[in-house]
């Protein structure tokens, strides 16, 4: 069942590479040392949500970056995740630190405490007035954030979506984690081989309601939902978790309890999926209802050797926060502009070959990974979250 949905996982994402040795500078077989690290290493935000939007968000920005920063390759950028809190982007961050590092520039994360928008747009708003170089973000909102983040490329800062995109307008680039279309068909091949014989009730666990990255990937599924082949499994809608343990875990236990017939809950969320395996092993569902989605190796190893989790996919976070910032480095250094048909490159990423910004300049990380019994303890060792 594994090899067939990875090798499907990767028609969905309309490549022929096999996705488990693609693309990335850490697969198993060749990740840095540096990525063993566990995710209870990552950095934390360097300034808590707490901060009014008045206190320094960074305390390495600068009113101006001095052109020389700027020659050399690094940036002085903000970071500002959906929320801090999460380990995902704190593994997105650690690799953010790791290019700042690398390219000789600085980069520091704040932002709210919970998945809300309009709590990251006083961040936005400081990170302007402060006058970094650039602002790296996952949008809660996509309209919400656009006004702040147009206003900082007014003034010159250049902005860099990453993870959830904001608004086409309010960005130079967004750094994608994998082919959207791709992703959906993923949730959904993974739906169709944990379900019985592709039949039976499923049901999304998504995070914020408002989330660009979870709604665009929600939308894909149904799209590919579509197929004849989909037929025979029950819709039963969507419920919203908001990247919190708590209420993605009320929400989990409702839908068991709304749906008893449900076979799968699909969780395109770190936090939303590691919620549900839970909720499923303790109501003593193993083995008649399934969890899949998008959860960390480390977050879910233990659901995959319970048997609450037999697949699941991600890519890798680490590599996410590297390219984002090596993205801004080069927009802030003037050798991208973030026009359709730019390449560039990032050493340490892609095996060193060119990145191609594209439509609504957009650049792909690169296909998603995707776990099993077979391949998640190499997973947990290399990625180390
Ligand atoms: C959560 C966040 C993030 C998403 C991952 C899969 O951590 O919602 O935006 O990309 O899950």
């Amino acid at each position: 069942m594994t090899g067939t949905s990875v090798r499907r996982f990767v028609v969905g994402l309309a490549t022929t590479a096999i996705v488990l040795s693609a693309c990335s500078s850490s697969t198993p077989s060749s990740a840095p040392a540096s990525q063993a690290a566990p995710a209870s290493q990552a950095p934390v935000a360097s300034v808590p949500a707490s901060v009014p939007p008045s206190a320094p968000a960074s305390q390495a920005a600068s009113a101006s970056a001095p052109a020389s920063q700027a020659a050399s390759g690094g940036v002085t950028a903000v970071v500002i995740p959906k929320q801090i809190n999460n380990p995902y982007f704190d593994v997105a961050f650690k690799g953010a630190q790791k290019a700042a590092a690398d390219l000789g520039g600085t980069v520091t994360q704040v932002g709210p405490s919970a998945a809300d928008a309009t709590q990251q747009v006083p961040f936005i708003q400081t990170a302007t007035t402060q006058g970094v170089g650039a602002i790296i973000i996952s949008a809660d909102d996509a309209t919400a954030v656009a006004p702040a983040l147009k206003a900082a490329m007014q003034a010159g800062i250049k902005v860099v979506g990453y993870d959830s995109s904001p608004a086409v307008g309010a960005y130079n680039v967004f750094v994608n984690q994998a082919d959207t279309a791709g992703i959906g068909k993923g949730l959904a091949d993974m739906a169709c081989d944990l379900a019985p014989s592709c039949t039976g009730e499923i049901a999304v666990l998504s995070a914020a309601q408002s989330a660009t990255n979870q709604n665009a990937w929600i939308a894909a599924m149904q799209t590919t939902m579509k197929d004849a082949k989909y037929s025979k499994l029950v819709w039963d809608g969507v419920v919203y978790g908001n990247d919190d343990p708590q209420v993605s875990t009320q929400q989990a236990q409702a839908l068991l309890q709304a749906h008893p017939n449900l076979k799968v809950i699909v969780a395109p969320t770190t936090v939303g999926i590691v919620a549900a395996a839970q909720v499923v092993r303790a109501a003593k569902k193993t083995g008649s209802v399934f969890v899949t989605g998008l959860g960390t190796p480390k977050g879910m190893v233990d659901y995959v050797k319970g048997g609450e989790s037999p697949e699941f996919a991600l890519w890798n976070v680490t590599d996410l926060g590297y390219l984002a910032y090596a993205v801004a480095a080069q927009l802030a250094a003037g050798t991208i502009k973030g026009t359709e048909g730019e390449t560039f490159t990032v050493p340490s990423l892609n095996n060193g070959q060119p990145y191609t910004i594209g439509k609504d300049s957009v650049v792909v990380l690169g296909p998603p990974f995707v776990f099993n019994k077979d391949n998640i303890d190499q997973y947990v060792a290399s990625f180390g979250f």
